[in-house]
């Protein structure tokens, strides 16, 4: 409310400017007086060149306040291996556009304010010069193009294949929350079906297909074990949601219909965070970062990132989901034999049509 106030008080203060100049300015043209009329423009012009030259102050602090404020959250710690690259080629760019920022948000206001009309003055007039033009168009292509090869460049790099021994995980987001299914013992996934979604099979998994058995669904925690590739297989269940890891630098969108994968090289375990921000209670955590409905604060996951080793004996803890729900397993059962029955009565019926043929 105070903010509100003190927006429209500026706002009130600005109005009022504008318009005691309008008055001082037709005031003038009933007086009829050219000279007077250009004392007026004169005055104008330097209130006009001061309060420019108060928004490159004003904007100048701003600019550099914000960007210390927000230092610590723009600045997370690090714990993915191509994190690196991301943030190499982030802070290259940032700095190349802040200095032709800044360079040229100085020359922009000073100038006005310094080359304001002066009735004694004129414009130098300068109409062409091709050495300049070539100069200021070939450097900055060089620079963009630089810039764009090195991103695409990174990009290739963190896109590329998965290595074949990466641990999978797959998360699918619904609103409103993630979902987490692992492989299990043999490294498999079972096929996954959004047809065959209800309340307790949420993934929609086909427990028909032998490698669902030993998958793990929905464990308390996400946990990947350090310095080993792990590959996200990411789908959604309704609309778009975002995968964002942003200590390991990833995002990645969730999009129904269509999946997509990031995989990377986790570079700190949960604890080795915890001694370096000497914060006990640290967490990696994986959120929503696409506003996907009046649940989406929810979205959030807590990831552990463990030694190799206890990342293996958290992995052997973890009970099947088959397990865990053995009805579910049955109902499928039931159904393959009661398929099995239907395909059996159906074949003689086909001999039989076959035969009438
Ligand atoms: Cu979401």
């Amino acid at each position: 409310m105070i903010t509100f106030a003190i927006v429209l008080s500026v706002l009130l203060l600005f109005i009022i400017l504008f318009l005691l100049f309008r008055i001082g300015t037709l005031a003038s043209i009933f007086r009829g007086s050219s000279e007077r009329a250009a004392g007026t423009t004169k005055t104008s012009n330097r209130v006009n060149g001061t309060l420019l030259l108060l928004f490159l102050i004003g904007g100048g602090a701003a600019f550099a306040w914000s960007f210390a404020d927000a230092w610590d959250t723009m600045n997370l710690p690090l714990a993915s291996v191509h994190g690196e690259w991301t943030d190499n080629l982030f802070w290259t760019t940032m700095i190349v556009i802040g200095i032709v920022f800044v360079i040229t948000q100085i020359l922009l206001f000073f100038y006005s304010y310094k080359y304001q009309h002066q009735d004694d003055k004129r414009a130098y007039y300068y109409p062409h010069n091709n050495k300049l033009e070539i100069i200021w168009t070939l450097i900055p292509a060089v620079v963009m193009a630089a810039l764009v090869f090195g991103g695409w460049k990174t990009w290739t790099n963190i896109t590329s294949a998965a290595p074949e021994d990466a641990v999978v995980v797959e998360i699918m987001g619904k609103q409103f929350n993630w979902m987490v299914r692992y492989p299990g013992a043999d490294g498999k996934l079972g096929v996954a079906k959004h047809t065959l979604i209800d309340a307790t099979n949420e993934f929609g998994v086909d427990f028909s297909d032998k490698n669902s058995h030993d998958d793990i669904i929905n464990p308390l925690q996400i946990h990947v074990p350090k310095g080993k590739p792990v590959l996200l297989k990411i789908r959604s269940r309704d609309v778009i949601h975002s995968v964002f890891m942003p200590h390991f630098r990833l995002k990645m969108d969730a999009v129904p219909g269509m999946p997509t994968k990031f995989w990377f090289v986790p570079s700190k375990t949960t604890y080795e965070m915890q001694n370096e921000t000497g914060n006990p209670d640290f967490k990696y955590e994986l959120a929503c970062t696409e506003v996907c409905g009046r649940g989406h604060f929810a979205m959030r996951y807590v990831i552990i990132v463990d030694e190799p080793e206890d990342y293996e004996a958290w992995l052997a803890e973890q009970t099947p989901f088959a397990e865990q729900n053995p009805q579910v397993l049955a109902k499928f059962s039931n159904e393959a034999s009661s398929q099995l029955a239907a395909k059996t009565n159906a074949e003689p019926k086909a001999e039989e049509v076959k035969t009438e043929l």
